[in-house]
């Protein structure tokens, strides 16, 4: 059966490639997309790609990937360093995470060296722009295969 993966992005990245470019870059989230989707044919992988700016939509969205997908790609955006929410239903579903942070958390203010997300995560890539959901997918791939 073919693997399939969530990619959840979290709050304020739908403005990815049109504001703030010094810090998140010039790329927009639809050409994340297409990276993930790219990536996702080149490893026979299938891709849900997703955003909200809501905690909750992002909750019941990591609850219905159970028996749907066999992993998630998350980049929670800054519910990342809050949200006790999501880290407790990521582990609720019990599907492996790959956090994915497009700048890198620990070079920036304190406030954002926390996160809730990393407790329950398989691992985290963070500083390599889009290009970390690329590498998040393959690791969830590889994993996921090596799992059986
Ligand atoms: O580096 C990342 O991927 C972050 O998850 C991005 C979050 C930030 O709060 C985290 O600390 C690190 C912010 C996402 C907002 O993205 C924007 C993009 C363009 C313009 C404004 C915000």
């Amino acid at each position: 059966m073919t693997i399939s993966l969530l990619v959840l992005n979290g709050p304020n990245l739908n403005l990815l490639g049109t504001r703030q470019p010094q810090v998140y870059g010039s790329t927009t989230l639809q050409d994340v997309e297409a990276l993930c989707r790219a990536a996702g044919d080149r490893l026979g992988v299938g891709i849900d790609f997703r955003q909200s700016n809501h905690e909750g939509t992002l909750i019941d969205w990591i609850h219905e990937a159970k028996g749907k997908h066999a992993g998630i790609v998350l980049n929670a955006g800054a519910l990342t360093h809050t949200s006790i929410a999501i880290m407790d239903a990521i582990a609720s579903v019990e599907l492996p995470v790959a956090e994915v942070h497009l700048s890198n958390i620990h070079r920036r203010e304190e406030f954002r060296h926390l996160s809730y997300v990393s407790k329950v995560a398989l691992g985290m890539i963070a500083g390599f722009g889009p290009q970390g959901y690329v590498l998040g997918i393959e690791a969830l791939a590889s994993h996921l295969r090596a799992a059986g």
